[in-house]
């Protein structure tokens, strides 16, 4: 009996379920590049590169092993272009009985995979991804009768379960679960960020560049320079330097904003994470020690850790438990299509154009990018969840549909309706302002609403306030503003509309 093991672009770890008790005499392990996961959305072209050649490299590694890998590039001949059409021709040219995979990420090719043991009349044995923390059913119950899922309560849950930073007696490291509110620090003048590594190009990663350059050109994004970690070592090298050079200044400046400087104190690991090359544990255990070791403060290793074995899991949990409708909700009824300058970056809106600069040049912006300026401002404009979802999906390193979309849908656009957020993430330019130094350089002024130089965020967080107060009245969490916006003269308010309909009149006209 042999087995054929099929390893995902997004399962490059060497302790990925589907290799457990695999026997290298016997077993062949198919990876294959096919273009149907390369363009089901118009992935960013670093993205495709950068899995391309962790894949690559990962398949030599099970080699140098001993494993006997059937690797498929996508320009070799007879690449069927699905990986459905990959294990139908390695079953029938290796003589396999039986298929065993470590479940996708996404729903999407689950539903195929399930679909396999008819369709090529064998086994199959489809495995959990045990490199998460939290599991499906563990979630399940977990959410189960809860009114509201609020991530903070379940990540308390898997601190005591991963024992990360966690004393003795059971209590919290520093005596609280959360240090958030001192990991609000709008970013000073004179902050310097450290230079990022920049790994070499194997002649692997060469060979994939000139790959994803031909094929891919009409693909969002710029593929070189490339500079990713393509292996566990390289990813490793990364995280330590992340670690010793900006892990203790990662809570305070988490939610800042700096022009020109694409990553802060951020950690980058995103892509390595979903990727498979770094695992959560080893990562949280890692910054865990820099705070034993007097290292990085607690606030810094709290909101560090709790990005990965809270928000992350938690996203997870959401997204299996709430697909496949998930997907299609749009409770705030938003129907704008998605604006040309979310593609092309150009527009005088300095945030607006940093964000998505970075993202055209790094398959990557950070956190609060993605939050506050790209998302926020869908959110605002009214943008049709779908469209946004795309983009994002698309033109991240690390977007896979299990993290994005409740990040994008659920977080960002408020469209679940709460499910994920106690409110929507709506700012007006005096946030963004406060959180960066992007107004002192842009077209219009942060400080107006109406008027020519007025910030287009201003009149749309009104008008956002305004069209949904239906639905968002009864908020306790938005007693606030619409407390001010009930405040302003009839005029005011009008004119406040009116300037909104101009705003996004200038926006589908590629006037902003
Ligand atoms: P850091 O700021 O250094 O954080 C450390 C790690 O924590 C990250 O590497 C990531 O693994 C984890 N993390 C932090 N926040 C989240 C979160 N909200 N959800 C899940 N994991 C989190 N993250 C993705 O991995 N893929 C996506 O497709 C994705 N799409 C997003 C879309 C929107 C609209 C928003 C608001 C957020 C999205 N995020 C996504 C979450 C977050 O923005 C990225 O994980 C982060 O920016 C990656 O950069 P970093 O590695 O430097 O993260
Ligand atoms: C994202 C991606 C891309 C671009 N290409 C491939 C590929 O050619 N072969 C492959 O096995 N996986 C690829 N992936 C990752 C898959 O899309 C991912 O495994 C699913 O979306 C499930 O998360
Ligand atoms: Fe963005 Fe408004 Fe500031 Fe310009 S003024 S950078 S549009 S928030």
């Amino acid at each position: 009996m042999s087995a054929l093991r099929l390893i995902l672009g997004d399962q490059l770890s060497r302790s990925i379920s589907s290799l457990v008790g695999a026997d290298k005499s016997d077993d062949v392990v198919l990876m294959a590049e096919v273009m149907e996961e390369a363009s089901y959305v118009k992935h960013h072209k670093k993205k495709i590169a950068f899995l391309f050649s962790a894949m690559r490299h990962f398949a030599e590694s099970l080699k140098a092993e001993g494993f006997t890998v059937r690797y498929v590039k996508l320009d070799a001949a007879g690449n069927t272009g699905s990986l459905g059409g990959e294990v139908a021709r390695a079953l029938e040219e290796t003589g396999a009985d039986r298929i065993v995979v470590t479940e996708p990420g996404e729903l999407r090719l689950g539903r195929e995979m399930r679909g396999w043991k008819d369709r090529f009349n064998t086994a199959l044995e489809i495995r959990s991804d045990d490199r998460f923390l939290c599991g499906h059913r563990e979630f399940r119950d977990w959410a189960e009768g809860r009114k509201q899922l609020r991530m903070e309560f379940f990540y308390r849950d898997i601190r005591r379960k991963t024992g990360l930073l966690m004393e003795d007696d059971g209590e919290p490291a520093g005596g609280q679960w959360n240090y958030d509110k001192d990991n609000r620090k709008p970013p000073k003048e004179g902050l310097r960020f450290p230079k990022r590594i920049a790994h070499q190009t194997s002649p692997i990663t060469r060979e994939v560049l000139d790959l994803v350059s031909e094929r891919f050109a009409d693909h969002f994004g710029d593929l070189e320079p490339f500079h990713y970690a393509v292996t566990h070592n390289e990813a490793m090298i990364e995280l330590d330097h992340f670690i010793e050079t900006c892990l203790p200044r990662f809570g305070d400046y988490q939610d800042a904003m700096v022009a020109g400087e694409p990553y802060l104190y951020h950690s980058l690991i995103s892509s390595y994470l979903n990727a498979g090359l770094l695992t959560p544990m080893e990562i949280c255990e890692k910054a865990e020690a820099a705070y034993r070791r007097g290292h990085a403060p607690l606030n810094a290793v709290e909101g560090f850790i709790r990005q990965i074995i809270g928000w992350r899991e938690y996203v997870r949990g959401i997204y299996w438990l709430h697909m496949p409708d998930y997907a299609t909700r749009n409770h705030l009824e938003a129907r704008e299509p998605l604006p040309w300058f979310y593609w092309s970056g150009k527009t005088r809106m300095r945030c607006m154009a940093e964000a998505i600069g970075h993202t055209r040049k790094h398959a990557y912006s950070h956190h609060i990018q993605r939050l506050m300026i790209t998302g926020n401002f869908a959110l605002l404009a009214g943008l049709l969840p779908s469209e946004v979802c795309d983009w994002y999906l698309a033109v991240y390193s690390d977007a896979y549909e299990w993290v994005e979309l409740p990040n994008t849908l659920g977080m960002a656009l408020y469209g679940d309706g709460g499910l994920m957020a106690s409110k929507p993430y709506a700012a007006s330019g005096a946030y963004i302002n406060r959180m960066s130094d992007y107004c002192s350089g842009c077209a219009y002024d942060p400080k107006e609403a109406l008027g020519d130089k007025a910030c287009p965020f201003n009149a749309l967080y009104w008008d956002f306030l305004a069209r949904n107060q239906d639905r968002l009245k009864n908020n306790p969490r938005m007693a606030m503003p619409y407390k001010n916006w009930e405040r302003f003269a009839d005029d005011k308010r009008k004119a406040l509309r009116g300037k909104a309909r101009e705003t996004l009149d200038a926006m589908r006209e590629g006037r902003l």
